[in-house]
């Protein structure tokens, strides 16, 4: 029997598990009360991991479609198969012919974090894609123009806040967003007990809102309009003080005209709330000794995305609460963190728009095209189509919008290579398919989400079980892909390209170090082991990975401390508070400010406990009990539609239709029904056997690819216009 000590790798919170294995069986999983950050916290998705060892549907074997049909190869053949395959398409139709879509377990996966920017390179191609742009792409973006890079996002101080303002999360059930803040009820709970206020504003009563002080209903996709609304009542009033950081800012008194044109009494109208409700939320931000505004998903994958994130910003600045204790600050993480390393205050910035894509013109942003555009750039011809696909990690069948279009031009391509555990929803038309590991079998390291963390930790976890045989390494597999597109053929010296990687890395780290003794200091560290060690290195904490080896249950460096000016990689070395790009957009939400209801009914999602995303459906203990895949419906509405609960009803938009079950409940606000996505998993061909048995309706089908936030280029998920009718 043996105990292991493990971060959980399903979701941003990174809590720390205490697995218990005989032989490579696992024997009991629980909560790591040691762990640094989550002090054994966990929920019920810690349990997939031993369902997911022990699941009989997962690929272990690479697959290669021989007429017709995916049977199993040798990882040698596979290859074979990916050079014979993808090679003529770069060499015929050039490198962006082959689209690539990342998926959202990239980002908590260390070997893809680490070789996934390797490969791209390789590969050279600009159509590159990911869950990003149905995701927080929009935040990213002001973010980044705001403070110099793309990941330097305000995380609100919970622990130490005695106001929050939570709009568009329910870090209740996803358990937190661009916040790894483990056991989000009890940090919440910590504030009501300070004496400090939680409000919430969503469309829906969350698990979140029932736990607030105060929940407001918002009409979709008014976040911006609301936020315009407070920051306006802040200037009337005289309330804005941002202190010592008015020194640090550009444009602060641009902004503060801009948003003298928005009262609250104009903005109510339109997003449902009534307009002393507004100032009175306004008035409390600004008393509070301490406040931080946080918004997620449902306020980035709407209409006015980036607007909506912007203004989070800006009421941080105007009540003075950025980089403050308590309200919304900057984590200094251990590794690769862009905006703590080379010259302190000052830096490029970011920039966005540098392609545009073929056939919608929509731009680019940190090196990605938009996802909502993908479907498009596959089934239309011309100069430029995209003939061949790779996904890592992704289903985006299930995930992006009009799923009927994407899934008919997915069918179209020439070639289509997937790395992924099972045979699903997306990967079903997949020519070859490699498997990766399972959790269990690769070390661990959140490069991203700690970040993100509401306290500078780091916590490294080796593999549980041996990968072994004779399967390369997820990250192997990458250096084989780079080896594959860069035309060196299918069996590449991957000591070789892994080197090279390291080396690269070690000179951009450090740059004045000479990378032949930073090589040799790391021995005899290989793979993603050695470029994290480098990052520790190289990072904000003095701190090598075997003292991170040395203490399983992670290191803690403390709360937050203020780190503007040192944290901003903005040209200017300022806070730049008025983004020409966002100001612009403004012009788009004006236009908006007349629209009222007409009382037709728009679509937005929600997130479940036991699911993740697309794909934990195929693990017993996560998907048993009643159908969760149902449309929450207002009584209001359900009367005038005429539809039952438990009935089911059709759901047209301009996009498709899908059948769903009706659940009526008060918990929605009238014009509004809630649909959670990630299902749809009786597709011929998918190969999870307890997924079929609860495939539930795919939401995205409903979703219009048209619709995005035009400067992140985000998918509109929340906000889809709808018509409902009972199912004859
Ligand atoms: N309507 C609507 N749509 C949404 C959202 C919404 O709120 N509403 N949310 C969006 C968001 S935020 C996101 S992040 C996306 C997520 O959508 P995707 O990016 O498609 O990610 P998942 O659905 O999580 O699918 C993960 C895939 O990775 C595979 N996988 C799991 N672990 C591993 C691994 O270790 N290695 C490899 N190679 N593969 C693995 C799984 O089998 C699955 O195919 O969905 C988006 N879609
Ligand atoms: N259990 C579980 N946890 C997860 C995931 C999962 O699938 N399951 N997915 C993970 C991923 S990839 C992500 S990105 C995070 C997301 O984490 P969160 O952002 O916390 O996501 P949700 O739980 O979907 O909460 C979004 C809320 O926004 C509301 N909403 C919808 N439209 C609007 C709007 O226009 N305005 C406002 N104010 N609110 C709106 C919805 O009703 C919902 O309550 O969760 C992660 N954690
Ligand atoms: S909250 Fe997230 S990280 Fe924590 S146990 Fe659940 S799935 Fe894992
Ligand atoms: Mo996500």
């Amino acid at each position: 029997m043996a105990i292991h000590y493990r971060t959980c790798p399903f979701c941003e919170a990174t809590c720390g598990l205490e697995i218990e294995t005989e032989g490579r069986e696992v024997v009991s999983i629980r909560g790591d009360k040691q762990d640094v950050l989550s002090h054994g916290f966990i929920c019920p998705k810690a349990f997939g991991l031993k369902e997911l060892h022990e699941d009989g549907d997962r690929l272990t074997t690479p697959l290669v479609r021989r007429d017709g049909e995916l049977v199993e190869a040798s990882w040698d053949e596979a290859f074979e198969e990916i050079d014979r395959r993808l090679t003529p398409i770069l060499e015929q139709h050039g490198r962006n012919a082959v689209a690539v879509y990342l998926g959202n377990p990239n980002a908590h996966n260390l070997s893809a974090m680490v070789y996934g920017p390797a490969w791209l390179r390789a590969l050279g191609s600009k159509n590159v894609y990911s869950a990003s742009t149905v995701d927080q792409m929009p935040k990213q973006v002001s973010a980044g123009l705001m403070f110099g890079t793309i990941l330097s996002i305000p995380v609100p101080d919970v622990d130490r806040t005695d106001h929050i303002l939570i709009l568009g999360a329910n870090p209740l059930v996803s358990n937190g967003s661009l916040l790894t803040a483990p056991d989000m009820r009890g940090r919440l709970r910590g504030i009501r007990e300070r004496g400090g206020k939680v409000v919430v504003i969503d469309p829906r009563r969350s698990r979140t809102a029932e736990e607030a002080d105060e929940h407001h209903f918002i009409r979709p996709a008014t976040d911006a309009h609301l936020l315009l609304g407070i920051a306006c009542t802040l200037v009337e009033e005289d309330l804005c003080t941002p202190g010592p950081l008015a020194e640090h800012c550009n444009g602060l008194d641009e902004v503060l005209e801009l948003v003298g044109e928005f009262p609250a009494e104009r903005v109510a109208p339109v997003c449902g709330i009534a307009p002393d409700e507004i100032r009175r939320m306004a008035r409390e931000l600004a008393a509070a000794d301490s406040a931080a505004v946080y918004a997620r998903i449902g306020t980035t994958t709407q209409e006015f995305g980036t607007l909506a994130s912007w203004l989070v910003d800006v009421l941080n600045v105007l009540t003075g609460n950025l980089d403050r204790e308590g309200g919304a600050m900057f984590t200094l993480a251990a590794a690769a963190q862009r905006n703590s390393t080379g010259e302190a205050g000052r830096g490029k910035g970011v920039s966005i728009g540098r392609w545009h894509s073929r056939v919608r013109g929509l731009p680019e942003a940190y090196g990605e095209l938009p996802v909502a555009c993908l479907a498009e750039e596959i089934d239309t011809p011309g100069e430029g189509q995209v003939h061949g696909l790779i996904t890592v990690a992704g289903n985006p069948v299930v995930s992006t919008p009009n799923s009927g279009r994407l899934e008919g031009a997915i069918g179209s391509l020439d070639f289509m290579l997937s790395i992924d555990i099972y045979v699903n929803e997306t990967t079903r038309h997949a020519d070859v398919i490699l498997p990766a590991p399972e959790p269990l079998e690769k070390s661990h390291y959140d490069l991203a989400l700690y970040q993100l963390a509401v306290r500078d930790v780091a916590n490294y976890s080796p593999p549980v079980f041996e990968y072994n045989g004779g399967r390369p390494d997820e990250w192997q597999v990458f250096l084989r892909l780079a080896g594959i597109v860069s035309g060196q053929g299918p069996a590449v010296d991957i000591d070789a390209l892994d080197d090279l990687v390291a080396r690269t890395v070690a000179q951009r780290e450090l740059p004045g170090e000479d990378p032949d003794e930073v090589l040799s200091s790391l021995e005899p560290r290989r793979g993603p082991e050695r470029i994290l060690d480098l990052f520790l290195r190289a990072g904000a904490h003095d701190i090598t990975l075997t003292d991170l080896e040395a203490n399983p249950h992670g290191v803690d460096f403390g709360p937050h401390r203020p780190r503007i000016p040192d944290v901003l990689r903005t040209a200017s070395g300022k806070i730049e508070l008025a983004p020409e790009p966002i100001v612009a957009d403004l012009d788009r939400l004006r236009a908006s400010l007349d629209r009222r209801s007409n009382g037709g009914m728009v679509l937005i999602g929600r997130r479940q406990l036991r699911s993740n995303n697309s794909w934990m459906h195929n693990l017993n203990a996560l998907v048993k009990g009643k159908d969760r895949c149902t449309m929450h419906v207002n009584p209001e509405d359900a009367s005038r539609l005429g539809l039952a609960d438990g009935a089911r009803a059709v759901v047209r938009s301009a996009a498709g239709q899908v059948e769903a079950p009706v659940e009526i409940t008060d918990a929605i606000m009238p014009g509004v029904v809630s649909i959670p996505h990630g299902w749809g998993h009786d597709a011929p061909g998918v190969r999870m056997q307890v997924a079929s048995e609860h495939p539930g309706v795919n939401s995205n089908v409903l979703a219009d690819e048209t619709l995005v936030d035009p400067l992140s280029g985000n998918a509109v998920l929340n906000g889809i216009p709808v018509e409902i009718v009972p199912s004859s």
